[in-house]
């Protein structure tokens, strides 16, 4: 990205038109991130809470008093309760690769509780990893050149603007796009085709297509041969399985199902862009698995033109412990889910008694809010929240610090989805007294008297190290000028060159894998086939992103929006709803109100709410992940935010 300044303030932001991959062209919410770094929204010094949790009712110290407010509390929790009572809450933030991980080598030190970050990719990768190892995924501009592109569960016009110019340059050469999605989103309506899978179905889609094909003799034997082991497993479970209950799983007919077959057949250069939305559910590793053995049975996965498979990119792998430091914990402490945040605040043993969040807004993003909101209200509890403005769990806080935007300080960014690395510099001051991630750790450490040689790194020691260890920088390139601001292109990228050794890859799943079944194949969907949920609350509800909010980020902009909920015309009319009607949507685990938009862009039994707004504080706050439930996924232990039984009533204009 490019940043003009004048006189200290940005004044535009946009892409970078030497970059290749952008081609200059950034998405509209962050093309407007500079009015977030000069609102009034954000957060500028250090604030200890006045009023009742959850009120953000804050009175302004400043730095001293606030390190001192923070060493005191963690002094205290680790000499009372264990340093394992602090639990460290962190996401992605910004994405830089520094400030991600800037928190692990101080908490590893305090010998707190460790975080398993499960929250968006973990059953993708798990899924992607289980057949094709650690092959990373097929560049996207491989995806110019094919003559089919399959967006299966990927909201590509919203959360990968920068594949659709590859989308574009296919279809100018005749090339046709498939978008495979419970619901009629953007990307769909501009497809050639719109598959309506049911949530949760593609397991079973996949392994259909690949029934028909198998039927059909079009499998590519040579390929299958020559770089794969077990497909005959998965080819006796596939003759076996009977078209209903492929057809009953997916929601979509044997014909259909043999039209996505000839489509494949008809297009030997394929291009399967798998989205991480649609592992959001208890089998979306399973998802995975099926479509990747689809890809293998193909054989578009040989490195030809036009041909290939992508999920996360995987260009670039760092030593991660360069980031981490794991040496300076004492030993290791116990592993607690982000996604069950709500049970561990509420139920766990030994409690949690200090919570440490950075680069997240878990009040927000975190499934089964309402729980996490019982958690963060409590009085037991020293919660710390570092941030750039004042989120919802920022609200909870004991002390608020303020965090700086990614134009305020350097860091090194990897992507998910493309190739390139690069190294980027502040362009204005911090505002206020905001502090960047790295220095808050770097300097809290300090305070509470750490001096082990990771403490004393800098910024550019921290990034440079962490550089000298990583793969996928191909030969020619030095650390100086990826330091000086030169983007890198993966040498992993390069299809036609592969820079990792090629493995024989299995239909069946290695032993490492207790209790996954060996072969792809239906299983159970915890929460949707839950008969007795099924009884009480009788839709299915996805929570896909849409293109104003970045998950929860910029919530600010859109206090008092409710969003919308999509709603078949079908399941509309048998409660009275009508389009612009405030409805409430609720379960056992909490309940939100939206404005319901009557449509049949999506299938009957699947009600669609876009976005993650903050929720309104009239109604006390719930937004839409008071309805999603702690349940995990298959592999990989990740959040179901897909997979959440709800019903749905008109409000009527009484208040709840
Ligand atoms: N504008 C915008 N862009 C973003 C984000 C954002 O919040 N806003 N978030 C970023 C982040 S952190 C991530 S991880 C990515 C996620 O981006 P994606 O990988 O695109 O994942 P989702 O947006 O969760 O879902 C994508 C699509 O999957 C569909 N889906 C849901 N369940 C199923 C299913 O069972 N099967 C199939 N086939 N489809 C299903 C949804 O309806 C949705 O249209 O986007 C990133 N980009
Ligand atoms: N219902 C539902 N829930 C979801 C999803 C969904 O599709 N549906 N998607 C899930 C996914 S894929 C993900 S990745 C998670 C994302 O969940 P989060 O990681 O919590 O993502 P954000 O909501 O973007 O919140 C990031 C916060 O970090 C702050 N921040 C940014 N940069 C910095 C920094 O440098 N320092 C500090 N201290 N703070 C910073 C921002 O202001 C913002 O408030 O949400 C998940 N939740
Ligand atoms: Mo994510």
């Amino acid at each position: 990205m490019i940043a003009t300044v004048e006189n200290g303030r940005i004044i535009k932001l946009d892409g970078d038109p030497n970059q290749s991959y952008t081609g200059g062209f950034i998405c509209g919410k962050m093309r407007r991130y500079h009015e977030r770094v000069k609102s009034d929204d954000r957060v500028l010094h250090p604030m200890k809470r006045t009023g009742k949790k959850g009120r953000g009712d804050f009175t302004r110290i400043d730095w001293e008093e606030a390190w001192g407010i923070l060493v005191e509390n963690l002094k205290r929790i680790k000499r009372e309760h264990g340093g394992e009572a602090l639990l460290p809450y962190s996401y992605a933030g910004n994405m830089g690769s520094v400030s991600r991980s800037a928190g692990y080598p101080f908490f590893h030190r305090y010998g707190a509780s460790r975080l398993d970050q499960t929250i968006c990719s973990a059953a993708a990768k798990a899924g992607w990893t289980a057949h094709l190892g650690k092959r990373p995924g097929t560049d996207p501009f491989e995806a110019a050149r094919s003559d089919l592109i399959m967006a299966w569960g990927v909201n590509v016009k919203v959360t990968n603007i920068h594949f659709w110019p590859m989308i574009r340059d296919c279809r100018k050469n005749g090339g046709k796009l498939v978008v495979i999605d419970p619901y009629k989103n953007i990307t769909a309506k501009a497809a050639d085709l719109h598959v309506p899978v049911k949530p949760g179905g593609d397991g079973a889609l996949a392994l259909g297509i690949l029934k028909s094909v198998v039927h059909a003799e079009r499998e590519d034997r040579s390929y299958l041969q020559k770089h794969t082991r077990n497909f005959e497993a998965l080819r006796s479970y596939l003759l076996e399985l009977s078209w209903g209950e492929i057809e009953s799983d997916c929601g979509i007919g044997k014909d259909g199902i043999k039209q996505l077959a000839d489509l494949f057949i008809e297009h030997p250069a394929t291009f399967i862009r798998i989205g991480i939305g649609m592992t959001r559910n208890t089998r979306g590793a399973m998802a995975v698995r099926a479509i990747t053995c689809l890809a293998l049975a193909l054989g578009i996965t040989d490195r030809k033109p036009g041909r290939g498979i992508l999920l996360s990119a995987g260009g670039f792998a760092g030593e991660s412990s360069r980031l981490n430091h794991p040496e300076l914990a004492e030993s290791k402490t116990r592993l607690i889910n982000m996604v069950q945040l709500g049970q561990a605040l509420t139920a766990l043993k030994p409690p949690v008694h200090g919570l440490f969040v950075y680069n997240s807004n878990p009040l927000s993003v975190a499934p089964d809010s309402s729980l996490v909101e019982k958690g963060l209200a409590r009085d037991d509890l020293f919660t710390v929240v570092h941030e750039q403005v004042m989120t919802p769990t920022a609200a909870y806080a004991d002390l608020v610090l303020p965090a700086t935007t990614f134009l305020e300080n350097r860091d090194l960014y990897t992507a998910y989805g493309q190739f390139f690395l690069g190294v980027t510099e502040p362009v204005v001051e911090p505002r206020g007294e905001a502090m960047d991630n790295f220095t808050l750790f770097q300097t809290l450490a300090r305070r509470m008297g750490y001096d082990e040689a990771p403490f004393r790194q800098t910024l550019d020691e921290r990034i440079t190290d962490y550089l000298s260890g990583m793969k996928g920088i191909p030969e020619t390139v030095d650390i100086i000028s990826i330091m000086a601001g030169e983007y890198v292109r993966s040498a992993f990228a390069d299809t036609g060159n592969p820079s990792f050794p090629e493995t024989r890859y299995s239909f069946t799943l290695q032993a490492s894998s207790p209790g996954q079944p060996v072969i792809p194949c239906i299983t159970r969907k915890i929460e949707f086939d839950d008969p007795d949920l099924a009884a009480r609350y009788p839709l299915y509800l996805i929570t896909p992103p849409n293109g104003d909010l970045l998950n929860s980020t910029f919530g600010e902009r859109f206090r008092g929006t409710i969003g919308e909920v999509l709603i078949h015309p079908e399941d509309a009319g048998l409660r009275e709803i009508a389009t612009g009607d405030r409805v409430v949507l609720f379960n056992h685990r909490g309940n939100c109100i939206r404005t319901a938009k009557v449509t049949d862009d999506t299938q009957s039994g699947v009600a669609v709410a876009e976005g993650i707004y903050w929720g309104n504080e009239d109604d006390g706050f719930p937004g839409i992940n008071s309805l999603t439930s702690q349940k995990t996924t298959d592999m990989g232990s990740g959040g179901t935010f897909h997979e959440s039984r709800i019903e749905i009533k008109p409000i009527n204009g009484e208040k709840r």
